[in-house]
């Protein structure tokens, strides 16, 4: 069993296909770079941790496909049920650590759905079909709709993932690769064909996975900041606009002058309302 303390992410990943995809960026943008390269310089920068689910119907490959990526194993005897949550994956993307707590089901998915605890304050989710069983990527439309209603806030980044590619010959991959690029157009996911038997795509996919999901979080973090910045700003105006204002009125008194009434006149005002 191998375990990698941290994966160094040196270039942008690829998508596996660019007509399966709606993430068209092909490099990280100025101002995520910019960002980053401040939050390196800064020694309290905070650990930045994603919530990655993988969902899918019973048998699709889910388990075999988080192993083979966490600890390059595979193994067909697999128990549904691993006995933890989750797994995390340490990353280094634009020198800032990032890790991927990466959620596998415990065999929930045998009765047809899953718990919103489970999908809760997910930033990307994974659906799972098996490439070998048409009938499982049908299902991935639902697994979709279930995630969105139970976790309806922030919509996660989607991977659509066909699985055990080995045990499909090229014609019908090229086929299956087909239909499933027209649903992951219609669920707005980026799809992969893998297989965690031979490992072929896994490093890529979950590469992918970490450095979309990575681009995500910053760009949260750069929106909350310019938010802050503007409620500052708006904060400061009214505090400006409004000694301006008492500037202006101050300027119109005549100053204590006897016998003043006059309505443009600040303290007069005053004296005679009284
Ligand atoms: N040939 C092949 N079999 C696989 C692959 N991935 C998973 N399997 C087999 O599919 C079965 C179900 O896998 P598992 O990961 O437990 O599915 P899960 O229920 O979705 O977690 C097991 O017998 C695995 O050995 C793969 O990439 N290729
Ligand atoms: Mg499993």
């Amino acid at each position: 069993m191998e375990y990698r303390l941290e994966r160094a992410v040196a270039s942008f990943p690829l998508p596996y296909n660019s007509d399966g995809t709606i993430y068209r960026e092909y490099r990280f943008s100025r101002e995520v770079r910019d960002f980053c390269e401040q939050e390196a310089l800064d020694p309290k920068a905070q650990l930045r941790v994603a919530k990655c689910v993988v969902v899918g119907d019973i048998g699709v490959g889910k388990t075999c496909l988080i192993n083979r990526f966490g600890y390059n194993i595979f193994s067909n005897n697999y128990k549904a049920t691993i006995g933890v949550d989750f797994d995390v994956q340490r990353f280094k993307i634009l020198q800032l650590p990032f890790c991927l707590q990466i959620w596998d089901t415990a065999g929930q998915e045998r009765f047809k759905c899953i718990t919103s605890t489970y999908y809760r304050g997910a930033h990307v989710a994974v659906v799972v079909f098996d490439m070998s069983n048409v009938n499982s990527l049908s299902s991935a439309k639902k697994w979709v709709d279930e995630m969105l209603t139970s976790n309806a806030k922030i919509k996660p980044i989607v991977f659509l993932v066909g699985s055990k590619k080995d045990l499909v010959s090229p014609s019908v991959q090229e086929f299956i690769e087909n239909e499933a690029i027209k649903v992951a157009q219609q669920l707005e996911a980026e799809y992969w064909s893998v297989s965690a038997q031979t490992g072929e795509n896994i490093e890529d996919l979950f590469t992918r996975i970490a450095v979309l999901t990575f681009q995500e979080v910053i760009w949260r973090e750069i929106e909350a900041a310019e938010n802050e910045k503007r409620a500052a700003d708006e904060k400061n105006k009214s505090v400006i606009n409004y000694s301006d204002n008492f500037v202006r009125r101050k300027k119109s008194s005549c100053f204590g002058k006897s016998k003043c009434f006059s309505f443009k006149c600040f303290k007069c005002f005053k004296t005679s309302k009284k």
